[in-house]
């Protein structure tokens, strides 16, 4: 028998209500021990799904007011029977009740508890509960959206579908295989290559959601990078809404790399303000220089900055060609100015140019437009079920790999044993995705990202 478990499952510090979140076969025990009813009824004697109110109690003593929902098993949130104590007296109430629970005969739980069970016990599949993870841990709207679309089986409504057409088509290699007195209809390679390539093109369509998910739940590492005094910091602080950088009229002012974490629209940007790229003989502003370009070197995403109301230096060409074939956007700064530039240099190495002052703040939205068509996010639908994380990936990749291996077996003509060999490692590895077949080792390692309560 699993061992009765508890935990606060509120965030930590938030303020009002909080809840203890009571997981197990003695669960109803533990509570009663803690808790008295106003009606005199225990949670012993409640039904699923019912509500009572009353006290925390230490011995005789009233602790706080609190709300006692009870969830008969299997249906609650864990597959257990769950009691849930709502008071409202902030952190150190919480706690105490805490300590009563655990005191009654509760356990403490493990990050992620809750959620494992809830999945050992068919509660939830795999993706699902990784899902509940990411809604945790994901900042920003369409983040929280992506997950919760995950959450809503999103994924594994995709994955069922693929694994049904795998297994039809393995079935029906293995009974022509081992039935050959049967009248089951000869398999031919060209009709079975007919039923992998959907599966092939769905498992590299699902890997293509991987980058675009990652993107949304992680930010983008971003690196502002340009010439002295062309405005790279003044866009650092238009963007993240406050003066982060040191912005003057003197050339050279950045020296260290400054970063902020910024929402531009629903995407999430570690922006990296950096020293003006120059050749100079000042030893600190040569360190900051060597910094910028090793921002650059290593960034997914650049905002290459130059001054529009001046013609380009050889430093801004040569910048040019460092940003030629990379994820980059030219913002054409001081748009407030006469244009000097020659924008047909600038487009020819990066084609995307946003023309805006940064100064006056205009011109955002043509950036953020250039920034999600780069990461081809505008037509990212995030309730088509997508990868989540590596392990997902690994799996996907895995069957991918599989189905491969089927596909060159039927071209170079080997036995239909040798495809259904490669099929049934692809099934193993979709099913490793799901969740349906997962070790313990992997679910372990799941779980544990949780945070406790959850
Ligand atoms: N007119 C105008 N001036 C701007 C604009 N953006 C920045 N400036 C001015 O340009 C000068 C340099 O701005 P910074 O943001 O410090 O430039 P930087 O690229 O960070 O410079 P370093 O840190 O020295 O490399 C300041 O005087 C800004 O006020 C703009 O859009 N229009
Ligand atoms: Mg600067």
């Amino acid at each position: 028998m699993e061992q009765t478990i508890a935990a606060i499952s509120t965030p930590l510090g938030a303020g009002g209500m909080g809840t203890i979140r009571i997981s197990g076969e003695t669960a109803r025990t533990v509570a009663d021990r803690v808790f008295k009813s106003v009606s005199g009824k225990t949670i012993e004697q409640a039904k699923g799904y019912t509500a009572l109110f009353g006290h925390v109690m230490d011995g005789d003593r009233v602790v706080d007011q609190a709300v006692a929902l009870v969830f008969a098993a299997p249906k609650s949130y864990t597959g257990e029977d769950v009691v849930e104590l709502s008071c409202h007296g902030g952190m150190a109430i919480m706690r105490e009740t805490l300590r009563l629970t655990l005191a009654a005969g509760a356990k403490p739980a493990e990050a992620g508890e809750f959620t494992k069970r809830a999945f050992l016990n068919g509660k939830m599949e795999l993706t699902q509960a990784e899902a509940v993870m990411d809604v945790i841990h994901a900042k920003g709207e369409q983040a929280a959206r992506a997950a919760v679309a995950a959450n809503q089986r999103a994924l594994a409504k995709r994955l069922i579908q693929m694994k049904d057409s795998l297994v039809n088509t393995a079935a029906w290699l293995a009974a022509w295989a081992d039935f050959p007195e049967e009248e089951i209809p000869e398999v031919e390679p060209a009709a079975l290559q007919g039923r992998l390539s959907p599966a092939k093109d769905e498992i590299a369509r699902l890997l293509a959601t991987f980058d675009s998910g990652r993107v949304m739940r992680e930010g983008v590492e971003t690196a502002i990078v340009g010439c002295p005094n062309v405005g790279k910091s003044t866009l650092m602080n238009l963007l993240c809404g406050h003066e982060s950088s040191i912005v003057t009229h003197i050339a050279g002012t950045t020296r260290d790399v400054v970063s902020e974490e910024i929402l531009l629209g629903d995407l999430r940007l570690h922006l990296n303000d950096t020293a003006g790229i120059r050749e100079t003989d000042d030893t600190v502003e040569q360190f900051g220089v060597q910094r910028a370009k090793d921002r650059l070197a290593t960034a997914e995403l650049i905002f290459a900055v130059f001054d529009g109301s001046r013609a380009l230096t050889d430093d801004d060409k040569e910048l040019l060609t460092l940003c030629k074939g990379r994820k980059a956007v030219a913002v054409l700064n001081k748009s407030d100015l006469p244009r000097q530039t020659d924008e047909q240099a600038i487009t020819d190495a990066i084609p995307r140019v946003a023309v805006l002052s940064a100064k006056e703040g205009s011109g955002v939205n043509e950036l953020k437009r250039h920034v999600e068509e780069l990461l081809s996010l505008t037509d990212f639908d995030s309730d088509c079920g997508m990868l989540m994380n590596e392990r997902q990936r690994d799996c996907a990749l895995q069957v991918q790999r599989c189905l491969q291996e089927c596909e060159d077996a039927l071209q170079m003509g080997l036995t239909l044993d040798a495809v259904g060999v490669s099929l049934d490692g692809a099934l193993e590895a979709l099913m490793e995705l799901s969740g349906e077949r997962v070790t313990e080792e992997v679910a372990n390692q799941i779980f544990h990202q949780f945070c406790v309560g959850k």
